[in-house]
C-alpha cells in the first residue's frame, strides 16, 4: 500500500498521470501485455464494450479512445490472479470478513462454483448441477414466490438480463431490486411524467452543437473519463460550461487529454468549466428555482414552445414569484450576483445541455429537483432540438439497457402483456420490491432467498448492519460473480458463489462463438464480445446461468431455455418480439456501431398524461434532514455528510488507496471538511475522528449510527458540509431515509457529527 501523502493536487486531470497510473494498474494485475492488447479491442466495431461506465463512444472508431478508469476496470478483469476454491477455502468465513474489501478484489477471478458449508464455515468446491439442484429447491419450497427477490448489477448484459426479468416472471414475482434504485431511479421517475420517457434525449451529435452545458452533481474526471475530451472539444469551439458541485474536482477545472499528442508532449491542459458553482451539498433544488425564477423576470422564456408543446407553466411561474428571493438564496446558499450570472448565460444561450449524476439523484428531493432541471429546459425550449436537451449520465456500462429489458419491480402493463403472449403465460401484475424494499422484507422475514446477478449488495446497500443481519437471515443467498466479494461473506443459511465470464472473455455456446449487446446513456445499442481465454475452464455464461438456474427450477416452462442460451441471437429474436422498438434486432445492431433506440421526447413527441410536457413544481420543503437534527441536538453541530467515489474504486471495487484529483495518497478513510470547520472543532488538520449519523424518525427520535476512524483534511468545500467515500459511510445511511417517489436511499445528504478520536485510538 501506498504511504500515507495528503497534499492538494496542481495538476490537470488525465495527461502523464493517468497514463502512468494505467500502466501501474497493467502490472499490479499481472497483465501488461496481454491487457495492452485487451484494451485496443475495447468500445471497438467488433471488440468489446468497456465495463467501465455508461458514456457512448464515438463511432466505435478504429484508434482506442484512452480512458485510466477504463483501463483499471479491463484490468481488475483480466487479472492474472485466481479465487480458486483452495484460496477461499484457506480461511473461514468468518475470516474472510475481516478481511477489507480491497483484499478480497485482490483474489482475482473466481473459477469454479462454491458452496457454504457449515461445519467448517468454509466455502467449498460445488457442481453446477449441484449449484442449480439447490436452487431450485429453495426457491420450490417457497409457499409464495415473492418471498425471493432478484438483484442485478448494472453490468448484466440485455441477453442475460432479458432472460433473467423472464425466468423471475415465470416463477412468479415481480421482486426485482437492482442497482438502478440507488443510482439514476429519481431521473426516470422525474422525467417519464413530464416528458414521457426516462432516459437522457440528446447524442454526442448534441455535445458538438451546445452553447451551454451544465454538469450537476457529477465527477466525470474519475466516473467518466471519456466526457471530459467532449466538454473540452465543447469548450475550445466556444462554448460554456457551468459546473455546479459543493467540492472543487480537479476533472472539472483542468483537463489533459492522452489522445492529445502535442499536449502530452509539452505538458499542456486545457481548462474544462467556464463557471463553477460551489453550492452547499442538498443546495440544487432551490439553486434551480433561483435560475427558474430569474429567467422568467428577464423574460427569456420560449413562448411559442411553451404554447405548443407545454402544460402547467402558470403553476409554476405564480409558485415561484411567490416565493421571496431571500428564502430561495438562502437554501440555496449562493449569492444573487451568481444566479444572476448563470441565469443571464442561459438566458442568452441558443443551445443547452443539462448533464447530472449522483450529486443529484442521491437526495430526499432528488426528484423535484430533476424536474426542475426539465422545468428550466422547457422554460426556454431546450429539450428535443439539436444541441438541446437533458443527460442524466449514467453508472454502470448496461445498467439502462437492464431496465429496457425489463428489471424492473413496476415494469408497465404494456411490457407484461406483451412478455406474457410471447411466452403464454401471465406475468404477476403486482408491483414488487425495490432495493431499500427487499432489505426491510428480508429483516422482517417476507424474503428468505436471494439471487443476486452481479453486483455487491452488501457493500452497495445503506444501513450496512441492519442489510448484513437481513441476508444472514436468508434461507439461500445465491451470487453470480466474477470477483469474490463482500457480498458472498455476509451469506444465507445456504449460500453459493457462481463463477461468470466477463465481457472481455470469448463466449463459446453450443452454436459457436456469441456476442452480447448493451444500451449506453444515450440508448445507443451494439454488440459486445470478449477476445480473451476465459478465466477459468469452469465459468459459465449469465444467460447460461440463468437458463440453467430456469430450467431445474421451472419443469413445466415451455421456454426453451437451453436453446436460447445456446444461440444469443434466438434471445435477440425474442426481445424484437417483446419490445417493438428492438424490431429487426439482429439485423440493425449488425451495422457497426449498432442503432440508436427511438426516444419519443428528443422528437418533441410527448408520451404523457396530458400529450404535452408537463410542468412540475412544489414548494421548497419545509426543514432539511440536517435542520431537523440540528434542532434535535443542539449540544452539537450538525454537519451534512455526502459520500463520493474516489479515484481508485469502482463502485464498491477498491483498486487502490489514492485519490489522485484531490491530493489523497493511501488512505480511504478520509473526511474532507473546509478549514474554518476544522478549526472552530478545535482539530487540526489530521485529526481522526468518528462519524456519527444522526436520523431523525417520524417519532420524533434520534437514531445514531457510527462510522469509526476517518482522517480530516481541509478541503475547498462549503462550510457545514463534509465528504468521505462510500462504501465504507454506507453504515450511516438509514435504510428509511430515502428519495420521495423514487426511493433512492440519501447517500448524498446525511446529518452527522464528529467527534474526535484521542491520538492513543487513532
Ligand atoms: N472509475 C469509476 N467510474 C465509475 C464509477 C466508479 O465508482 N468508478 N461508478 C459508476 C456508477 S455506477 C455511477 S452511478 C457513476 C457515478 O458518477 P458520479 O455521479 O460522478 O458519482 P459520485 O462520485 O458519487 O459523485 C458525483 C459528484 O457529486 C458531487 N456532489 C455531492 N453532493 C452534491 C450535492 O448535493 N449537489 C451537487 N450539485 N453535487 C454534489 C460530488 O462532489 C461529486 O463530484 O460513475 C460510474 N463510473
Ligand atoms: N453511500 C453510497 N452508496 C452507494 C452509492 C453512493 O454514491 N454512495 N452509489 C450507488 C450506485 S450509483 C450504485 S450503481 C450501486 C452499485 O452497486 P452494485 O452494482 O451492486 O456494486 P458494484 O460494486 O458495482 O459490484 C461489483 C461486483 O460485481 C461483480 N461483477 C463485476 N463484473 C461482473 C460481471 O460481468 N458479471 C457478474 N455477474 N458480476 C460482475 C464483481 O463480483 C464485483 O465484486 O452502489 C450504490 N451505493
Ligand atoms: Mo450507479
Amino acid at each position: 500500500m501506498t504511504e500515507r501523502k495528503i497534499e492538494v493536487y496542481q495538476g490537470p486531470a488525465g495527461g502523464w498521470g493517468a497514463l502512468k497510473s494505467s500502466a501501474q494498474h497493467l502490472g499490479e494485475q499481472g497483465i501488461a501485455v496481454k491487457g495492452a492488447k485487451t484494451l485496443l479491442h475495447a468500445n471497438q466495431v467488433d471488440g468489446f464494450d468497456c465495463p467501465g461506465c455508461a458514456w457512448p463512444d464515438r463511432d466505435h472508431r478504429s484508434t482506442f479512445e484512452f480512458c485510466e478508469n477504463g483501463v483499471k476496470a479491463v484490468a481488475a478483469e483480466a487479472t492474472a490472479r485466481r479465487a480458486t476454491p483452495e484460496v477461499i477455502g484457506s480461511r473461514t468465513v468468518s475470516e474472510w470478513l475481516e478481511a477489507s474489501d480491497f483484499e478480497l478484489e485482490a483474489l482475482g477471478r473466481l473459477t469454479e462454483p462454491l458452496r457454504y458449508d457449515p461445519a467448517s464455515d468454509r466455502y467449498q468446491r460445488t457442481t453446477w448441477d449441484e449449484a442449480f439442484a439447490l436452487i431450485a429447491r429453495e426457491l420450490q419450497a417457497l409457499p409464495d414466490p415473492n418471498q425471493a427477490a432478484f438483484y442485478t448489477s448494472g453490468r448484466t448484459s440485455n441477453e442475460a438480463a432479458f432472460l433473467y426479468q423472464l425466468f423471475v416472471r415465470q416463477y412468479g414475482t415481480n421482486n426485482f431490486p437492482d442497482c438502478s434504485n440507488m443510482c439514476h431511479e429519481p431521473s426516470g421517475s422525474a422525467m417519464r411524467p413530464t416528458i414521457g420517457v426516462g432516459k437522457g434525449t440528446v447524442t454526442l451529435d448534441d455535445f458538438e452543437l451546445a452553447d451551454l452545458i451544465f454538469v450537476f452533481g457529477q465527477n466525470p474526471g474519475t466516473n467518466h473519463p471519456r466526457m471530459l475530451g467532449e466538454l473540452r472539444r465543447a469548450r475550445q469551439r466556444g462554448a460554456r460550461i457551468v459546473s455546479v458541485n459543493p467540492l472543487r474536482e480537479r476533472g472539472l477545472e483542468r483537463f489533459a487529454d492522452p489522445q492529445n499528442a502535442v499536449e502530452m508532449a509539452t505538458g499542456g491542459s486545457a481548462p474544462i468549466s467556464s463557471h463553477y458553482v460551489q453550492l452547499p451539498v442538498g443546495g440544487d433544488l432551490a439553486f434551480l428555482k433561483c435560475l427558474c425564477k430569474r429567467v422568467i423576470e428577464l423574460g427569456a422564456l420560449d413562448h411559442d414552445f411553451i404554447a405548443a408543446h407545454t402544460v402547467g407553466v402558470d403553476a409554476l411561474v405564480s409558485e415561484l414569484a411567490a416565493t421571496p428571493w431571500a428564502a430561495l438564496l438562502a437554501a440555496a446558499g449562493v449569492s444573487q450576483a451568481t444566479v444572476d450570472e448563470i441565469a443571464q448565460l442561459y438566458a442568452q444561450s441558443p443551445a443547452t445541455i443539462a448533464c447530472w449524476g449522483m450529486g443529484i439523484t442521491q437526495h430526499r428531493d432528488s426528484v423535484a429537483t430533476i424536474q426542475m432541471i426539465v422545468n428550466l429546459l422547457l422554460l426556454r425550449g431546450q429539450i428535443g432540438k439539436p444541441g438541446a436537451g437533458v443527460c442524466p449520465v449514467r453508472g454502470h456500462s448496461n445498467v439502462q439497457g437492464d431496465r429496457t429489458m425489463g428489471i424492473w419491480e413496476a415494469a408497465p402493463d404494456a411490457f407484461l402483456d406483451r412478455l406474457g403472449s410471447e411466452f403464454g403465460f401471465e406475468p404477476p401484475r403486482a408491483h414488487g420490491l425495490d432495493t431499500v424494499g427487499t432489505i426491510a422484507a428480508m429483516l422482517a422475514a417476507h424474503v428468505k432467498v436471494f439471487i443476486a446477478m452481479g453486483g455487491n449488495f452488501a457493500a452497495a446497500t445503506p444501513d450496512t448492519a441492519a442489510t448484513w443481519r437481513a441476508l444472514q437471515q436468508c434461507a439461500l443467498t445465491v451470487h453470480v460473480a466474477t470477483k469474490f466479494n463482500r457480498s458472498h461473506v455476509v451469506h444465507g443459511r445456504e449460500a453459493l458463489v457462481l463463477p461468470c465470464l466477463g465481457r472481455t472473455e470469448i463466449d463459446v455456446q453450443a452454436t459457436g462463438p456469441q456476442s452480447v449487446t448493451v444500451e449506453d446513456s444515450m440508448s445507443m445499442v451494439h454488440l459486445s464480445a470478449g477476445m480473451n481465454a476465459p478465466a477459468s475452464e469452469h465459468l459459465l455464461s449469465e444467460p447460461m446461468i440463468v437458463a440453467r438456474m430456469a430450467a431445474a427450477t421451472l419443469p413445466r416452462s415451455t421456454v426453451p431455455w437451453l436453446q436460447l442460451a445456446g444461440d444469443y441471437r434466438l434471445i435477440r429474436e425474442r426481445i424484437a418480439a417483446v419490445l417493438p422498438d428492438f424490431a429487426g434486432f439482429n439485423e440493425r445492431v449488425a451495422a457497426p456501431g449498432g442503432f440508436r433506440l427511438r426516444n419519443t421526447a428528443s422528437e418533441r413527441v410527448w408520451v404523457t398524461e396530458s400529450g404535452r410536457a408537463e410542468f412540475r413544481s412544489r414548494p421548497l420543503p419545509a426543514e432539511t434532514a440536517q435542520a431537523q437534527a440540528q434542532a434535535a441536538r443542539r449540544d452539537v453541530r450538525v454537519f451534512t455528510l455526502t459520500t463520493i467515489r474516489s479515484h481508485d474504486q469502482y463502485n464498491t471495487t477498491v483498486y487502490g488507496h489514492n485519490d489522485r484529483y484531490r491530493g489523497v495518497q493511501g488512505e480511504r478513510r478520509v473526511l474532507f471538511i473546509h478549514a474554518d470547520d476544522l478549526r472552530d472543532q478545535g482539530f487540526k488538520p489530521g485529526q481522526w475522528v468518528d462519524l456519527v449519523s444522526l436520523h431523525v424518525t417520524p417519532g420524533g427520535t434520534v437514531e445514531e449510527r457510527r462510522a469509526e476512524r476517518f482522517l480530516t483534511v481541509a478541503y475547498d468545500i462549503p462550510r457545514g458540509c463534509v465528504a468521505a467515500y462510500f462504501p465504507e459511510t454506507n453504515t450511516l445511511v438509514p435504510l428509511d431515509s430515502h428519495a420521495e417517489v423514487a426511493r433512492t436511499p440519501t447517500s448524498k445528504s446525511i446529518p452527522v457529527m464528529l467527534v474526535a478520536r484521542e491520538p492513543a485510538h487513532a
